[in-house]
This record gives structure tokens, sequence and C-alpha cells, in this order.
């Protein structure tokens, strides 16, 4: 581990395999991945992962699952894609899904539901062995002075105040990690989107909150203590500051991924513009049509890395 300047540990990039920082997972004779209902004892991890490239992961069980449908269906894979079963099936904490080289996991909403999460997940792809892994977040947001609908593509996951940063409190004291993403993948994103010219994608910044509500300004919670002149000054500051969406797990996602030496990227699709409101008010059929898209950027940058295209 190296010392930055801000005394965190940052990742030495030397091998692409995927690295757990923590001695003590060494000394222990079984792992138990309890929120996967997995364990090192009871399920060959390397047989049943380590041929895993790409990780997508996004909040709803539903969504993750027609994802996995969906790029069955894209890698032309022998079988049916209705067939696919959940790997997790023993916990509805997550659901899980592997199809070929990709696994698509459900996070649930909210920094501690995913960070539970990636815990569990860059262990078990350390207990596989699993080598040069590119991890996905495939959400939805609310948009910063976008139309619905547009795709954002995350260059830096930052916080309430708009610094590239995540704050974890560990024995009580706060400890701050780097949230920067690779900034490769996303460039390749990029290109990936402009080949499939079917929807307006841009990369930018992204903030992550802890509330869907008070959190990221919001006029229509059961509680709100400011004004719409406040709301709409704090969103200003967040645009300035090169904020595009708002969503709810950017900043661990970002940070776990760079400490462990995965390349991560975020593409969350904006449901609507915080600057004309509030409330989701597209109807279902737009909003799954919206959902859609950044499983379809995230299938062709696959596709393309498989050779395919
Ligand atoms: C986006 O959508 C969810 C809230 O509706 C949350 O998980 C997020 O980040
Ligand atoms: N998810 C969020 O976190 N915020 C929104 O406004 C929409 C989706």
């Amino acid at each position: 581990i190296l010392l930055n300047h801000m005394g965190n540990e940052e990742n030495e990039y030397i091998n692409e395999q995927v690295q757990v920082k923590n001695p003590n997972l060494d000394t222990m004779e079984e792992d138990i991945l309890y929120h996967f209902s997995l364990s090192t004892k009871t399920h060959n991890l390397p047989e049943m992962f380590g041929d895993i490239k790409f990780v997508c992961v996004g909040g709803s069980a539903n969504r993750m699952k027609a994802f996995a449908q969906f790029i069955h269906q894209e890698l032309k894979l022998p079988g049916n894609p209705g067939d696919i079963k959940d790997i997790c099936e023993g916990t509805d904490r997550y659901c899980m899904y592997k199809v070929g080289p990709v696994l698509s996991i459900s996070h649930g909403m909210g920094v501690p539901s995913i960070s539970i999460m990636l815990h569990e997940l860059i262990k078990l792809l350390h207990h596989a062995q699993c080598r040069d892994v590119v991890l996905f977040r495939l959400g939805t947001s609310g948009g910063v002075g976008l139309a619905p609908g547009t795709v954002v593509i995350t260059e830096k996951a930052v916080d309430y105040s708009f610094r590239p940063q995540f704050e974890q409190v560990v024995l009580g004291k706060v400890i701050t990690r780097n949230t920067e993403l690779d900034e490769g993948v996303a460039n390749e994103l990029l290109q990936c989107s402009s080949e499939l010219q079917t929807f307006p994608t841009v990369i930018g910044n992204t903030m992550c909150t802890h509330d869907f509500y008070e959190g990221q300004g919001r006029l229509d919670g059961a509680l709100c203590s400011f004004s719409q002149e406040e709301k709409l000054e704090y969103l200003r500051k967040a645009y300035e500051a090169g904020v595009r969406n708002i969503e709810m797990e950017s900043t661990v996602f970002a940070a776990m991924c760079r400490v462990c030496g995965l390349k991560g990227a975020v593409v969350c699709v904006a449901l609507l513009n915080r600057f004309e409101g509030d409330q989701i008010t597209s109807s279902h059929d737009v909003l799954v049509e919206y959902q859609q898209r950044p499983q379809i950027l995230v299938a062709h940058f696959i596709k393309k890395r498989l050779g395919y295209i």
C-alpha cells in the first residue's frame, strides 16, 4: 500500500488481479460472503467465477435480471436467456446472474447497501483469482441541467460539497478516500455512445447523496427545511462545479474500485431535469426505455472488448 498526500491508501496497479486490502483474510480458514449466501468452503469460487471480466451492478433486482437476459442475447450465448438462475437464491438481499464472462448483480439503494455488496463482491473476485475485471454501475439519477433520458458517464464522483472524496467512519474516526474513476474506460464508453447514436450522452461529475429527498434538495419530501430559491442556488452551484447528475452510490463505488485495483465506471440515465422539478412524471414505458440506455451502452462496450464488433 502506498500512502498519498492525504495519507490514504492508493493502488499501485502493479498487477491487474483484484486486490483485497486486508491481511486478516489470508489467515481465515473460511470466508463466508454472508449477503450473497456463498462461502469459500461450500462453493468452488475459482471454478464458478474465475472467467469473469465484466461486472455490472445496479440498484434494482429486476433490472439486473433483465440486463443479464439482454447480454445473453447480445453475446449470442447458447441456451435460453429465460433459464438464467439467481446465484444468490439463498438470500433475498442481492441477486446475481452470470452470463459468460459477465456478472450482473443488484445492490439496493444507497451507500450502505452498495458498500456491503462491494466488500463481498471484491472478496469474491479475489478468491476466484479474477484478472482484468472492469466494474460498471448502471443506474438512474436526477439530471442537473440535462434533458430527461440523457446518459451521464461519470468523470468524478463528488460529495455534497462537490469534492471528489468519500468519507467513511472507521473506529469513530473519519477516513477520506479518493473517488476518481478510470478515465480510459469513461472515454471508451463515450466513444461507444457516438457509435450507437441512439441517445444523448455526456461525461460529467456525479454527486452522490445519502438521501433522495432533502439530501438532493427536493421540495416534495415528508420534510423540507429550505426554500425553492435555496434549492435552485444549490443546484446552480453543483452545475458550476461540473455536476450533471445526482444519485446515491457513486462515491463509495469509485473509492472501493480505486483502492482494490478495479477499473470502474458509473453510467446513469437522468430521469428528469432537477431545474424543472422534483417528481418523476414520465410514464412507466418511458422510464423503462430510459433505464435500458445505460445497459445498451455497456453491452456495446462489452461486445467491442470481446471482439464482436
Ligand atoms: C438512483 O435511484 C435510486 C433512488 O431512486 C438510488 O439508488 C439511486 O442512486
Ligand atoms: N435517483 C436519484 O437518486 N435521484 C433522482 O432524482 C432520480 C433517481
